[in-house]
């Protein structure tokens, strides 16, 4: 008996819920508390409230894949994780489950753009899955070339990081790592950031289901040539 929502990909069905556990993640301050307000309408706020251990929001929506021309609909359980360096042990539990991540830094911070490493090693070691997929969001571009952040991330770093990423998972994992750069303030990019990664997770369940299966036949072949050469 498989336990509903732990195995990826059980109720990858039309007509039925895709249950998706995804965490945001990234240095505290980035902007991760503030993107998820955008989405779910809550609105923009410019004093900065620390997220502590956990925030936890659900979502639910539809997405159409031309590919196989199906409707798939998905509940995204978002953990929005504290990210400051003295949450750790508690933030390392949130991890278990998850099969997508946001995962963030800030394009007028360098520092956050350098840490992200750390933050996609600790989602994969700790999620219980392995590399699953992810994406990756340049946040605050509405500061884009503002003259009073002089430094700044550019976004063919960004990009960079992605196609790296996407050239090592694609072919195993069937999914693909997208950079996209959003503004929780102006509004820019929330919606086809949290669609875009709904859509890798559902390409990397349809993925593995697609590798059960080959599997499974690949085996009975085997079973029945053995008993056929007997
Ligand atoms: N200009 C700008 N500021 C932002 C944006 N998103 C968040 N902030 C600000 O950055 C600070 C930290 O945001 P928050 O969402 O709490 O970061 P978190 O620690 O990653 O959850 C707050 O003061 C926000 O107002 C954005 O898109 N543009
Ligand atoms: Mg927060």
């Amino acid at each position: 008996m498989k336990k509903q929502g732990t195995s990826r990909g059980t109720a990858l069905r039309p007509g039925t819920k895709l249950r998706a556990k995804i965490v945001l993640i990234g240095d505290g301050g980035v902007g991760k508390t503030a993107l998820r307000r955008a989405w779910l309408g809550e609105g923009f706020k410019t004093e900065y409230l620390m997220t502590i251990g956990a925030d936890f929001a659900s979502q639910e929506m539809s997405l159409y894949f031309t590919e196989t021309k199906l409707t798939y609909d998905l509940k995204f359980q978002i953990w929005d994780l504290a990210g400051q360096p003295r949450f750790k042990a508690v933030r390392d539990l949130y991890y278990r489950g998850a099969i997508g991540a946001l995962c963030f830094f800030d394009i007028t911070n360098q520092e956050s753009y350098m840490n992200l490493v750390e933050w996609i090693q600790s989602y994969w070691a700790l999620n219980g899955y392995g590399k699953a997929p992810l994406l990756i969001v340049g946040s605050k571009c509405d500061l884009r070339d503002n003259p009073a952040f002089p430094t700044q991330v550019s976004a063919r770093y960004g990009k960079e990081y992605a196609a790296e990423l996407t050239k090592l998972l694609q072919h195993k994992y069937g999914f693909s790592v997208h950079y996209i750069e959003t503004s929780a303030k102006e509004d820019i990019n929330v919606d086809v950031a949290f669609k875009t990664l709904a859509k890798e997770i559902i390409r990397s369940t349809i993925h593995q289901e697609k590798v059960r299966t080959d599997r499974k036949t690949s085996q009975k072949k085997m079973l029945t040539d053995q008993i056929r050469s007997k």
